[in-house]
């Protein structure tokens, strides 16, 4: 048993265990309510993408490496879902990468930025940005918008996971290169994304770390061809596919 007391040989405890970070996320005050919707959502579509990393999503994970690598300023975006399943693992892909954290929230309070942010820095973290709020994304209402001039404002490249669309649409607007972590490939932040990868992110983000220390002294133009290699599209239509081919075999 775990800490939480999910029987180990349950067919489902991964998927429980989930739900129970995503919960304690939520009494901690660092995961939304809405982030427990969010969880459901995406729980459901891993399951119909067989709870796997798929090819796709792997070539996905690698040109993400390589985007990240290449950046002038690459930073990552954490939001309460995130902080709740992966802290650790987005703290060490910050380090293989060179990239800033940034906490940047759909259902921003003060007290929940805080939150998160001192929990990034139980998990390793030495900076943390998202506190300073002073500039704003274009086009977004004020509370959505608020991230740090020498954080995702000033970024090439962005990583953010489980966005909603309007502000994954307003960061691709800005010209950044965005790279989004979702379950859903038809959600709008994965169509609007130059390197949508549709897996869990529980799997995902230790997937771009570790594709990131293989091409770590790989040269500008090899990991600009791996950058050029990868079609988003058909990423896309890949996972649309293995969702519909699988709903028939379960
Ligand atoms: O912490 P906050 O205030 O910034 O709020 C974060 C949430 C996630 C609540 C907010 O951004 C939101 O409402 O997001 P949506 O619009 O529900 O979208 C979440 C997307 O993430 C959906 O497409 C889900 O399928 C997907 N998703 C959920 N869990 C995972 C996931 N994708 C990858 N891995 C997951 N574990």
């Amino acid at each position: 048993m775990s800490d939480v007391d999910v029987p180990e040989d349950h067919p489902r405890y991964e998927s429980l265990l989930t739900r129970h970070r995503i919960e304690e996320g939520v009494e901690k005050g660092i995961t939304s309510k809405q982030g427990l919707i969010a969880e459901g959502r995406g729980e459901a579509f891993d399951y119909l993408l067989g709870e796997e990393t798929t090819e796709s999503a792997d070539a996905a994970a690698r040109a993400a490496a390589a985007h990240l690598l290449l950046a002038r300023h690459p930073v990552l975006s954490v939001n309460g879902n995130v902080a709740a399943l992966v802290p650790g693992e987005m703290v060490e892909l910050s380090e293989a990468v060179g990239a800033d954290l940034e906490v940047n929230l759909f259902n921003r309070t003060e007290e929940r930025m805080e939150a998160i942010a001192a929990h990034l820095r139980e998990h390793g973290a030495s900076d943390v940005k998202g506190l300073a709020a002073d500039a704003s994304i274009p086009g977004l209402s004020h509370e959505r918008a608020k991230v740090d001039a020498d954080g995702i404002y000033d970024a090439d490249v962005v990583l953010v996971p489980l966005e909603d669309g309007d502000r994954a649409a307003a960061l691709a607007e800005m010209g950044k290169t965005e790279i989004v972590v979702d379950l859903n490939p038809m959600s709008r932040s994965a169509r609007s994304a130059a390197v949508p990868i549709i897996d869990n992110i529980l799997r995902a983000v230790p997937n771009v770390t570790r594709h990131a220390r293989d091409l770590a002294d790989a040269s500008d133009e090899e990991l600009r061809d791996v950058v050029e290699s990868f079609d988003r599209t058909a990423a896309l239509a890949a996972a649309e596919r293995r969702i519909r081919e699988g709903v028939g075999d379960r």
